[in-house]
């Protein structure tokens, strides 16, 4: 699997999967979730409160996964995920790592070959780009050691130069299977 970072808008990726850092409502927020919600359409909403109305009553629970359609993106579905609040006292790196895991596990399930990922938490759920970076890239190297044909391709797509900084030198890193 090949990983990379790039700098841009998340929304305009030719990707097969959009995650969207979300909260447990689904149903729409500020920062990348109100950029996807924007460049989607309406139709991404709906989707959303039906899930809300079927599967997910209570809402989507942090580090879980969960796919729609991706409305008119050029991507074919958006997958939430909702990452830990920083701010609510949810510092579990395990949290975090499975934001990344489980949009993988939804992503490759529907047949998805390439994934973009946003800086999921990093945001106004306050935690560090640095500690996203970090536990972002192990979370995805992991995965990949362990589903070998699971996806090809997860672009890790940063709305700024610093954070896009902080997720180069966490790839620069050592992979995991020489750790
Ligand atoms: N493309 C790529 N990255 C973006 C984009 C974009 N179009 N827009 C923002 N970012 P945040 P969180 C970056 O706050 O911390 C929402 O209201 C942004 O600069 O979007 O997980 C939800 O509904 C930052 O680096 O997500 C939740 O309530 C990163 O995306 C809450 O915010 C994540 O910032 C989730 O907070």
């Amino acid at each position: 699997m090949r990983i990379e970072a790039v700098a841009g808008d998340i929304t305009v990726q030719d990707v097969d999967a959009v995650v969207n850092a979300a909260n447990s409502s689904l149903l729409g927020g500020g920062g990348v979730d109100g950029a996807i919600h924007a460049a989607a359409g309406t139709g991404l909403l709906a989707a959303c409160r039906e899930l809300r109305r079927t599967t997910l009553p209570d809402g989507l629970p942090t580090g879980d996964a969960v796919a729609t359609g991706a409305g008119r993106l050029r991507a074919r579905w958006v997958v939430h995920t909702v990452g830990p609040d920083a701010r609510a006292g949810q510092t579990d790196p395990a949290l975090l790592r499975s934001c990344f895991t489980r949009s993988l596990d939804v992503a490759a399930g529907l047949g998805a070959r390439t994934v973009a990922f946003p800086a999921v938490s990093a945001g106004v759920y306050g935690w560090s780009a640095d500690a996203v970076a970090e536990h972002a890239v192990a979370a995805v190297r992991g995965w990949a050691d362990t589903h070998p044909d699971g996806v090809d391709l997860v672009r890790f797509v940063l709305f700024s130069p610093r954070v896009l900084g902080t997720f180069e030198r966490a790839l620069a890193g050592p992979a995991s299977g020489s750790r």
